[in-house]
């Protein structure tokens, strides 16, 4: 501090540098053991990547301290879309209020230099006002509009007094062009009794909505809710489902036994539609939250035809810690022209990461990966199938 500067200036020059560092940061890709995808070295996005005019009273009058008068929690849980050539994420940033909402941020090369647009997204409401908003995925549909479905949360009304977390989840609905201007719809319809991970399919299905679901009768629990399911709307700004087929059941001794989600809109392939969902299972620890991948019929994108064993995501060392321990959770990818593939994922209810592979990886995982048989004695014969093929190529390892 030079002898004219205040607390505020040095303050000021000290947050701007650490700021601008941090967003300049480059990302490299990390070895990766598996060869399916590379994870990259640091976070993309974290709590402090949150631009310092959300944060701070910049006027020197009124903050002479330079003290944070809005703080920010965690960024995370982002729907992805390749948007004028930028990769952009409409992130779940949440307050130290807890309440989450969306933000936009971008980069130019999708592994780095992610930088917030000057202003949250101004949500609009239906007749009956969010409580909380979360987890949107971006559908880039046919009929033109870029659809943004998430999860609204609001209190439960029947809850027992004195019961103040009891909640309702519904998939809220909005759309926009622009990222910045948005149309909200009514929240979806459906059969049960709470939705949330609720995906909209980018093509109509003979002229109806199609949308990927996870009915639950519960707030946390998904009860009798099955798994993932997927139904159709005949009109999108009534939007109601009357019917579910469960694509993925939710399975005893996997990694999606207590439940699961799709992730992202669905990446077309010449072979099929290629899937990322989470799925949730109990330990001594509490719920694990790893991501799996499956591929779905063309025509009938409800119909699983290729599923590997286990989690192709697991958190890993950092990853592990955070506001909500061992998860990781994706709602967002983007694909190149090239067929590169940028896996958006959160850690631990905290930060965003990526990891990067590509079309051609990801469909040779699905497709030559072993099934999961459910038994440990036949994971053993799978080993052992490997062993014998392996049994010329010894002297490689
Ligand atoms: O805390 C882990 C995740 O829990 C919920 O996912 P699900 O409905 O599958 O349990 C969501 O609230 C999600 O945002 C969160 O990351």
């Amino acid at each position: 501090m030079n002898n004219t500067e205040t607390l505020f200036d040095e303050r000021l020059r000290f947050i701007k540098q650490k700021h601008k560092n941090l967003i300049e940061r480059k990302n490299n890709a990390l070895f990766s053991d598996n060869g399916v995808y590379n994870r990259h070295e640091i976070p993309i996005l974290t709590r402090e990547h949150v631009p310092l005019h959300w944060r701070y009273d910049l006027n020197k009058e009124t903050n002479p301290y330079l003290m944070e008068r809005i703080g920010f929690n965690a960024t995370f849980n982002a729907g992805a879309i390749k948007f004028n050539d930028k990769y952009v994420l409409l992130v779940r940033v949440e307050g130290n209020d807890r309440k989450s909402f969306f933000a936009v941020a971008e980069s130019p090369n999708g592994i780095d230099n992610f930088k917030f647009w000057d202003r949250p997204v101004t949500l609009p409401q239906t007749e009956e006002p969010d409580v909380n908003v979360y987890d949107m995925r971006l559908t880039q549909h046919d009929d033109g509009w870029i659809y943004g479905v998430f999860c609204t949360e609001r209190k439960d009304p029947t809850a027992p007094e004195g019961d103040t977390s009891g909640a309702i989840a519904a998939a809220g609905i909005v759309r926009t062009r622009d990222l910045v201007k948005w149309e909200r719809l009514p929240d979806l319809i459906s059969t049960s009794g709470q939705q949330r991970n609720v995906v909209l399919f980018p093509h109509l299905i003979g002229g109806k909505y199609a949308f990927y679901t996870r009915p639950q009768d519960g707030f946390i629990d998904t009860g009798k809710g099955g798994g993932i399911g997927f139904g159709m709307c005949d009109y999108i700004e009534n939007p109601k489902v009357e019917e579910e087929v469960i694509v993925d059941a939710k399975t005893y001794h996997t990694v999606y036994e207590v439940k699961n989600g799709l992730g992202p809109v669905p990446i077309r392939t010449e072979f099929g539609w290629l899937q990322l969902a989470h799925g949730v299972r109990n330990t001594a620890a509490g719920l694990r939250y790893t991501l799996y991948m499956f591929m779905t019929d063309l025509e009938r994108p409800w119909i699983i035809t290729h599923k590997p064993h286990g989690h192709f995501i697991a958190p890993l060392m950092n990853e592990r810690v955070g506001d909500v321990s061992n998860v990781v959770f994706s709602n967002g990818w983007i694909k190149d022209e090239d067929g590169k593939v940028f896996i958006y994922y959160a850690s631990s209810d905290t930060r965003m990461h990526v990891a990067t592979t590509t079309v051609e990886k990801l469909v040779d995982y699905c497709v030559n990966s072993p099934q999961d048989k459910l038994h440990s004695h036949l994971s053993v014969q799978t080993i052992n199938g490997l062993v014998n093929k392996n049994h010329d190529f010894m002297n490689l390892v």
